[in-house]
């Protein structure tokens, strides 16, 4: 019997994925410093209106240190890196956006829909659009009523497998943040405290758990990742962990009460899944009257200029 022929490959000219803004583009092909920007944390991480001035002010950001950017998300179906302003306006303002994980992705593209991407899903578009540095604010991980509920972002095995470069403050600090070390131990994903021998703690300059390796600049960074590329073997995220600047960050006694309360609010409810962070983000918000979102955007801030000084000196060595 004769075996049908495989279909065609699609043509990657024809449908780009992700599709890239002319900025990111002539960027990647001049080898220019770009860094990828997650959506999530702009529709599901932080309060209307104040989503779409961080959005835009955290692509500034990256331009004035010598970047692009890169925000990724899904729109009707097609996967973007690189928004414009319309675009940009939709992921802030669209109450029915979907929070797309990398599992996601199939089903959003295939069905037409349109999401935020979290880590896990900005991640692998970004490195698939051969992006190297990606910003955000905290990583998933092991949620704290893992023993009961098996919640583990899926954030941490699509890090995993993936050759891409995270600067974060951390993990959130409403998951188990010693589990979650634990667990990017077991996977293969290196981390690197910047500038501190301590994990940071999102919202908390340190968590309180050390590090295996400190560096001090963006050139160790990029040196870290010609290493890494060098040694070759299966692919795995390295994690740039850059604390909130203490006077940034919120009050540990405060974050420690609120957090309790929210945690036992989730309880009480039965908030499970996808709904647990973004809950949790927005509840801290409230009951610490907005001084939690404040110390997230300075962590977010942070790490976007770190990542756009790091891509910068990946894309110097590389020329
Ligand atoms: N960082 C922030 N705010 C956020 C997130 C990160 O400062 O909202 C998002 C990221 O998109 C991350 C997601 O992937 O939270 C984790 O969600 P979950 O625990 O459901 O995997
Ligand atoms: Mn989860």
């Amino acid at each position: 019997m004769p075996l049908r022929p495989p279909a065609p490959a699609p043509q990657e000219s024809d449908r780009p994925l992700p599709v890239l803004s002319a900025e990111v583009r002539e960027a990647l092909a001049e080898r220019r410093p770009v860094v990828a920007l997650e959506s999530t944390i702009i529709a599901h991480g932080l309060p209307r209106p104040r989503n779409l001035q961080v959005a835009g002010e955290l692509e500034d950001l990256v331009r004035e240190a010598g970047a692009v950017p890169a925000t990724v998300a899904v729109l009707d179906g097609r996967a973007h890196a690189g928004l414009d302003s319309g675009q940009l306006e939709r992921v802030a303002g669209d109450t029915a956006l979907r929070k797309l994980g990398h599992r996601d992705l199939a089903p959003a593209l295939a069905l037409g829909a349109s999401g935020a991407t979290t880590v896990s899903a900005t991640a692998f578009l970004a490195a698939r659009a051969g992006l190297r540095v990606f910003a955000t604010g905290g990583l998933g991980g092991v949620h704290r009523e893992w023993v009961r509920t098996q919640d583990e972002s899926a954030d941490l095995r699509l890090l995993a497998r993936t050759g891409i470069t995270v600067v974060c403050a951390g993990v959130k600090s409403i998951l188990d943040v010693p589990a979650t070390l634990q667990r990017l131990e077991t996977l293969g994903v290196g981390v690197l405290g910047y500038r501190t021998e301590h994990f940071p703690g999102f919202y908390l300059s340190s968590s309180g758990e050390p590090v295996d390796w400190t560096v001090r600049t963006p050139q160790e960074v990029a040196a870290v990742m010609r290493a890494r590329d060098a040694l070759g073997g299966p692919a795995a995220a390295l994690v740039v962990a850059n604390p909130v600047p203490r006077a940034d960050q919120l009050d540990p006694a405060v974050h420690d009460r609120v957090l309790a309360g929210g945690l036992e609010v989730c309880r009480e409810r039965g908030i499970t899944g996808q709904a647990v962070t973004p809950f949790l983000l927005e509840y801290l918000t409230r009951e610490t009257g907005g001084a939690s979102l404040e110390a997230n955007l300075a962590a977010v801030r942070g790490n976007v200029r770190l990542a756009a000084r790091i891509a910068a000196a990946d894309a110097a060595v590389a020329r």
